[in-house]
């Protein structure tokens, strides 16, 4: 049994705290923190964990065995950092880091044990179509990718989301599953296109974007974040022997989905959620590691900071230096 303490009770803390309560045999929720103090009551007395003062005393806590981090991003590294001073390991939700400033920091665990106690909820990784369309791109059936074309489109977003949130919080994922789907690093991105920026906010919607990875593939990506309809991800892969697209079936029986999309992100990667978190407690009790660690979150961050470089000149690709 495995005692598990939840940092952030919004919509992703939920989330994970619900598929983490499919293991009653496994998993033992000890402790759970949010601001909020009648959320955070109201999951103690369904769930029977003690409440935290704080992120750190959660952290700290002798009875927290392993810590779920789903708060305000800003916060992700301080808290994964904490949990990797304790030895403690630690699923904290995407981006992993919001500041450059803490790049070297991480970098400098790399090759240290810290490595194996740090994963990042990158799930598009555990989505059964993700899946079903690396495995074809595996097989070479497609031949050598030359292209892909990507669309990230949400039903809404609060006024406060800017622009820096959408390339970290948003594209982030685009920027990990390029680089997870051909397995290579992204090596450049440039923003194309901005749409207006929406009264009362400080962002640009749509977007597009072109990404490209050290072998050449280049990826094509439209965000649109306030659509007022529904959630889609897109993904289609062109190689020099044919397409593959996101197979929308693979995951509807985890979602609801309205026509072809679902109502959010919750309900289109139900799926996916429960694998990473499935996958997570494997590794837990095999000591292994199989998802998104260290290297993989802090380039997904560098590819968001190089976005947010390109927002500045349109049209001017940004190259992203290799970690060495
Ligand atoms: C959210 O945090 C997610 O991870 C969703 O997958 C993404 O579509 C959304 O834009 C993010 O805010």
């Amino acid at each position: 049994m495995i005692g598990i303490g939840v940092i952030g009770l919004g919509v992703m803390g939920r989330i994970h705290l619900a598929n983490l309560l499919r293991h009653p045999d496994r998993v033992e929720i000890v402790a759970v923190f949010d601001p909020n103090s009648e959320t955070s009551n109201y999951v103690s007395a369904t769930t029977g964990a003690k409440i935290a003062e704080s992120a750190e005393e959660l952290i700290s806590d002798e009875d927290v065995a392993a810590v779920i981090i789903a708060s305000p991003a800003n916060l992700h590294w301080p808290q994964v950092r904490k949990a990797i001073e304790l030895g403690k390991p630690v699923f904290v939700e995407k981006p992993l880091v919001t500041s450059k400033g803490d790049e070297q920091e991480i970098r400098s665990l790399f090759g240290t044990p810290a490595e194996k106690l740090v994963w990042v909820g990158f799930m598009r990784r555990f989505d059964p179509a993700y899946l079903a369309l690396k495995e074809k791109l595996d097989s070479g059936i497609l031949g050598q990718p030359i292209f892909a074309e990507m669309s990230h489109r949400n039903p809404a977003v609060p006024d406060s989301f800017d622009d820096a949130a959408y390339m970290l919080e948003t594209f982030v994922h685009e920027c990990d599953v390029s680089a997870w789907l051909f397995d290579n690093r992204l090596a450049s991105v440039q923003v194309d296109g901005l749409g207006p920026i929406a009264p009362g906010t400080s962002r640009h919607d749509p977007k597009f974007l072109t990404l490209q990875t050290d072998s050449g593939v280049v990826i094509r990506v439209s965000g649109h974040i306030t659509n007022g309809y529904g959630y889609e991800i897109r993904c289609e892969v062109v190689g020099n022997s044919g397409q593959l697209s996101l197979d929308d079936s693979l995951w509807q029986q985890g979602g609801a989905p309205t026509g072809n999309h679902a109502a959010n992100w919750g309900a289109r990667f139900a799926l996916a959620y429960q694998n990473i978190i499935d996958s997570w407690l494997n590794d837990l009790e095999q000591n292994s590691h199989r998802g998104a660690g260290l290297e993989s979150g802090l380039e997904a961050s560098r590819a968001a900071w190089a976005l947010m470089a390109a927002l500045e000149q349109p049209g001017k690709p940004q190259a992203i230096e290799p970690l060495g």
